[in-house]
């Protein structure tokens, strides 16, 4: 190639990732997308801790948390996660699972990813196939798990207010040419909202091969490696005890709720797959949620009643 056309080819490269970046900033010109990014420059878990109790005193207050609950919050508080046996039978993630198996999927990190079956997803050679909006809401059972009194309990001990579901997804991850740990596969923490935890449940069966999620115990309260990117192993390991490197392998219907501002991954699948769902519980409406409510009777779910509040980015209660 001449040098002509390798400059020509450089700049329509640097102009398309230009033009990438404008498109995905619009996205965030709203009042989610503000606090999205106000709240990310603060890096500290103290400074955070600050803002957020601020936050939750102008937020609908909390229940008091249920006395039986009150261990696993303060197991949250100071580990980082914890898990909640029971909260899914084997039954309801075997149904689930049968759900997905037949929904769309597309790959949420290639730009124009079209949504396709599962069965003609390998072409798109994703390590992520995530389940269209559609296909989740519609997914039996996902509105009563997250909306499951013991799951809200332990989160509105743990925010001091009521929590809004921000956001809900699922999606399978699967092997790529390559088999490299790439995005969220490699160690990083999220600052998605000025407070946020992460609820997340096995669909299959997740063991060392298939991408267990990995959590760093107690890493949300340390002030080591705090940037927003992405840190390799070496790093991590040069700054925590490998024993504290939580791995969460179990069965399908495995659920726990992570503090997900400590580092975390989930592991590259190196064989099999692994399919999970994740509702991530809010103070404030997050800048990745859906822009507008579904209506409550587009999901599959049980009639119990739902707190409006609680409910108000995914249901719309008008
Ligand atoms: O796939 C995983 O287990 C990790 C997901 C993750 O990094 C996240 O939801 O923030």
């Amino acid at each position: 190639m001449g040098g002509f056309e390798f400059f020509l080819g450089a700049t329509m490269g640097a102009l398309a990732r230009v033009r990438r970046k404008l498109r995905d900033l619009r996205s965030y010109a709203n009042i989610r997308g503000v606090v999205f990014f106000a709240q990310r420059r603060v890096r500290q878990s103290a400074p955070r801790r600050r803002i957020a109790g601020l936050v939750a005193r102008f937020l609908p207050p909390a229940k008091p948390v249920d006395p039986q609950l009150a261990p696993d919050v303060r197991h949250l508080q100071d580990q980082g996660f914890v898990n909640l046996d029971g909260l899914v039978t084997p039954a309801m993630a075997e149904e689930m699972r049968r759900h997905f198996e037949k929904s769309k999927v597309f790959a949420p990190y290639l730009e124009h990813s079209p949504v396709v079956s599962l069965q003609e997803a390998a072409k798109l050679d994703s390590h992520v196939l995530q389940i269209a909006d559609q296909d989740l809401i519609t997914c039996p059972h996902l509105l009563d798990i997250a909306n499951d009194s013991k799951v809200l309990s332990i989160v509105e001990g743990a925010f001091g207010c009521k929590p809004t579901i921000g956001l809900m997804m699922a999606w399978w991850s699967v092997p790529t040419t390559d088999r490299k740990a790439r995005h969220a596969q490699l160690f990083h923490r999220d600052y998605d909202d000025v407070d946020f935890l992460k609820l997340f449940i096995y669909l299959n069966d997740v063991d060392s091969e298939n991408g267990p999620h990995e959590f760093v115990r107690s890493s949300q309260l340390s002030p080591k490696l705090r940037g927003a990117g992405r840190y390799s192993d070496e790093e991590v390991a040069a700054a925590f005890p490998p024993d504290q490197i939580v791995s969460f392998t179990g069965p399908a219907s495995s659920a726990f709720i992570v503090n997900t501002t400590g580092l975390h991954r989930g592991l590259n699948v190196q064989k099999g797959t692994r399919l999970i769902l994740q509702v991530v519980f809010s103070m404030l409406p997050m800048a990745y949620g859906p822009a507008r409510p579904f209506q409550r009777r587009e999901f599959s779910s049980t009639n119990a009643a739902i707190d409006p509040y609680i409910n108000r980015v995914y249901v719309d209660h008008a």
